[in-house]
């Protein structure tokens, strides 16, 4: 499943591979001729093998391994830039998302899933070995301002999936794989910049969540059953009341999972009703201060602000997974609903 941690591994054999690499423009470890360095010319390689070279293997390496940006993590997957209609297509929605209008985004990488209780887990422990949190009556703080990111209450309506035991945090048994929940705005910032991640605009959230499709009503097309998502009730294989696993569904065109329900996503943009009349046709990232998710510059955020919120959760009703649909939460409370998934940094 493509949510878990994968890495590509190359073995080096020493082959070689003899005579002129160069195909016109392309690369010269292109060896079948479109342009491309991929396992068909490392088949063709093998395939001349023993007649060794070691240079020329040693330049196909640095090739291949040169296509794959060292800074771009596996968890995340490029979506390609262009244009989209972004918003109510239907006409059906709140006014929140009205008019539908196009816009520009240049090219970003998104994250595969929804960040997982494992993973923001992990996050809180480095964190807090890092002197950047503390805890106060199961509650997550973050320095400098103090803000809330999260809590550990076990017994509420819907429990926290994370424990703190006093030393470290840890996940509650069989929720490893499911969305963090119940993180404030804040606490998804912090876990994004952490990493050197920023979380999504609305509009990259709604140009990945589309998946490539034009004007439908849901990430894969216009209907929607039990079989698509994890959203109120059950059925099919929606096995779950709560949560579930990220990764349970099929894809998007781009290869994301869970943008329609599961977890509600934070989005950087502040929240502005009437934002859409207005909107840039550029890469818009809101109606107010542009988060860079660098030097905790998102703390200047006001606790009290409205910030968008969008993908629609384990409790919505179907047609509320439409995927032009908005929501909003203040940045600094902790709801039972709200997870995120994280952008790669600009
Ligand atoms: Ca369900
Ligand atoms: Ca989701």
């Amino acid at each position: 499943m493509s949510c878990k941690t994968s890495s590509i591994i190359i073995s080096f054999i020493v082959i070689t591979i003899p005579g002129n690499f160069t195909q016109g423009r392309c690369p010269s470890a292109d060896l079948t001729g479109d342009c491309f360095i991929d396992f068909d010319d490392f088949a063709l390689m093998a395939a001349q093998w023993p007649a060794t070279d070691f240079d020329d293997v040693a330049e196909m390496a640095n090739q291949w391994l040169n296509i794959f940006d060292p800074h771009i993590r596996d968890d995340v997957v490029l979506i390609p830039a262009g244009e989209f209609r972004m918003g109510d297509h239907f006409d059906e929605g709140d006014l929140d998302n009205f008019p539908p209008h196009d816009v520009l985004i240049d090219q970003f990488y998104m994250g595969i899933c929804e960040v997982t209780n494992r993973e923001y887990c992990e996050f809180l422990n480095s964190a807090l070995s890092q002197g950047q949190i503390h805890v106060d009556d199961g509650v997550v703080y973050g320095f400098p301002n103090g803000d809330q990111y999260c809590n550990t209450y076990p017994e509420s309506s819907y429990p926290s999936q994370i424990d703190w035991n006093g030393r470290e945090f840890t996940v509650l048994a069989n929720k490893a794989d499911h969305p963090m929940v119940m993180v404030t705005w804040y606490g998804a910032a912090a876990y994004a910049q952490f990493y050197d991640k920023r979380l999504p605009t609305e509009a990259h959230w709604e140009k990945a969540a589309r998946g490539g499709l034009v004007g439908k009503a849901y990430p894969w097309g216009d209907s929607i059953t039990h079989n698509d998502a994890n959203y109120v009730g059950t059925g099919g294989k929606d096995i779950w009341n709560i949560t579930a696993p990220v990764g349970s569904f099929a894809p998007n065109g781009y290869g994301l999972y869970d943008v329609a329900g599961n977890a509600l996503e934070w989005c950087a943009d502040k929240y502005d009703k009437g934002y859409y009349v207005r909107s840039p046709r550029s890469n818009p990232t809101g109606p107010e201060v542009t988060i860079t998710f660098r030097n905790n510059d998102f703390t200047k955020v006001d606790l009290s602000e409205y910030r968008v919120t969008r993908g629609a959760l384990w409790k919505t009703a179907p047609e509320g997974l439409n995927v032009g649909g908005r929501g909003y939460g203040k940045a600094g409370d902790i709801y039972y609903v709200p997870g995120f998934r994280c952008a790669v940094q600009d």
